[in-house]
């Protein structure tokens, strides 16, 4: 859909930047060449000052008024694509957007595709690959976490990290290509293992560290995901009801009234996060309730913590408790109705809640301890870091071939050459450098439009 060639920049386009619908002020942004030619034309006056706000009326070819509108003149190359772009403030009814959108078509303008301003701007060279998705997220940010970690990705935290990766592989391809072209004397592979090993070692702990924290900027990004789990009647649906503080979910005292899983959208710790009721655990022989269990038993799989609710009364191990994975969470519910001290599952690597949907009691603690958790587990960390499968995928690449050439160092030095070039190109690639259209179209389709 969105594959724009080359030859299509040379043409200027249009998009609403302000959402579709009834506004107080709508913002449409036009970018190419032809601009400086429409807004003369449109305002039937010279030019306006650069970056300037001023009022202008606009017409249309018959010269019938549109409306009157704040026109704002951005010339190359001093504007958000790098091209000559115009921002007219109309104000934001449908009717005045089609009318203005008219215009724009009959001059010979076209409606932009999604992402296609900042195509634009990547492509004049405005922002790399990484900034412009820092762009992106940034513009689909819903809490504070996400909008920090996007923001220091668009203003090039990552582009720091990998200019300095990339640095790092130059210096040992310096030393590795001077060697094979100038080989010195017999011990020239030990040479070169000393003087480019212990800087390529330290780029591949580097690179491996990245990889290691990049679950958490994908955390930021996608939300965390927590699964509540348990035996029927344990009360998991009353515990997401009153964390989310509705009734999400049928609460009963029917044993298996949970099927679907039922999903609660929450902010903890500044971070998106999906908490999903499921089915209660036991054997049965209802189909239907039995591929419930089926699919609760994936979820808490799938899931960044889990979270066991079990009856306090309880006095026999809980089904569910194999699921379970160090850090997750054991939550003893109805403590209202007494055994303060359940004896249930003794293991020191799980936290323990004693609380009661009922009463609201433990509730706190509780809600404290997630916020905790997620802060510490998948909050982000000061340093800006991979955020996409993208990026984790070109570092992971860079990061084997940097190992390999690591290992040959000493053995097959043209060996290390050419997995340093692989290296090199994986970065190229993180950084949108390389000829990767394909990439670039998926990366930019999914903007909205006007961006
Ligand atoms: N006294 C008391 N009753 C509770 C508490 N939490 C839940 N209940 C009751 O226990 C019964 C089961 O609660 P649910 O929240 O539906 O339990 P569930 O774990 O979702 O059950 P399934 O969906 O069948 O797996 C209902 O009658 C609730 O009112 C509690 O803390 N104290
Ligand atoms: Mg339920």
């Amino acid at each position: 859909m969105n594959n724009l060639k080359k030859s299509d920049r040379s043409d200027t386009i249009f998009a609403l930047a302000t959402p579709q619908g009834r506004s107080g002020v709508a913002v449409m942004r036009i970018s190419g060449p032809d601009t400086n030619i429409s807004v003369q034309r449109l305002t039937d006056q010279s030019l306006p000052k650069p970056r300037k706000a001023t009022l202008r009326k606009l017409i249309d070819q018959k010269k019938s008024p549109i409306d009157e509108a704040l026109v704002v003149w951005f010339p190359s190359p001093h504007s958000f694509t790098g091209e000559d772009v115009a921002e007219y403030h109309i104000h934001g009814s449908p009717a005045v957007v089609e009318a203005l959108s008219t215009a724009l078509y009959e001059q010979g303008l076209r409606q932009a595709e999604p992402g296609e301003f900042s195509r634009r701007a990547f492509q004049n060279g405005k922002m790399d690959l990484t900034e412009a998705e820092g762009l992106a997220d940034l513009i689909d940010a819903n809490t504070q976490g996400q909008r920090h970690q996007a923001l220091r990705q668009m203003k090039g935290g990552l582009r720091d990290q990998y200019e300095q990766w990339r640095s790092d592989i130059l210096d040992a391809l310096a030393f590795v290509e001077g060697e094979i072209d100038f080989p010195d004397e017999e011990d020239v592979p030990d040479a070169l293992a000393k003087r480019a090993g212990p800087g390529l070692f330290n780029l591949s702990e580097k690179l491996s560290k990245a990889l290691a924290e990049s679950g958490r900027g994908e955390r930021v990004r996608h939300g965390v995901d927590i699964a509540i789990i348990g035996e029927p009647n344990s009360g998991k649906s009353s515990i997401i009801n009153r964390l989310a503080g509705r009734e999400a979910a049928i609460v009963s005292d029917e044993a298996g009234t949970t099927r679907d899983i039922v999903e609660v959208h929450m902010e903890l710790a500044n971070l998106p996060v999906r908490m999903s009721d499921t089915a209660g655990l036991r054997d049965t022989s209802n189909k239907v309730e039995a591929e419930g269990v089926r699919r609760a038993l994936l979820r808490a799989e799938d899931a960044d913590l889990r979270i066991l609710v079990v009856d306090t009364r309880s006095t026999s191990m809980s089904l569910g408790t194999e699921t379970l994975m160090p850090g997750d969470f054991l939550v003893y519910n109805k403590a209202d109705l007494g055994n303060e001290n359940p004896s249930g599952e003794e293991n020191v690597s799980r936290e323990t809640f004693l609380i009661s949907a009922k009463t609201g009691e433990g509730f706190y603690d509780l809600v404290i301890g997630l916020e905790r958790v997620v802060r510490e587990r998948f909050g982000a960390t000061e340093q800006a870091g991979l955020t996409r499968v993208r990026h984790r995928d070109c570092v992971r690449r860079a990061m084997q071939s940097v190992t390999k050439a690591y290992q040959n160092l000493s053995v097959a030095p043209e060996l290390s050459g050419a997995e340093l070039r692989v290296a090199l190109h994986a970065i190229k690639e993180l950084a949108g450098e390389a000829d990767i259209e394909a990439v670039l179209d998926r990366v930019f389709s999914s903007f909205c439009i006007g961006k």
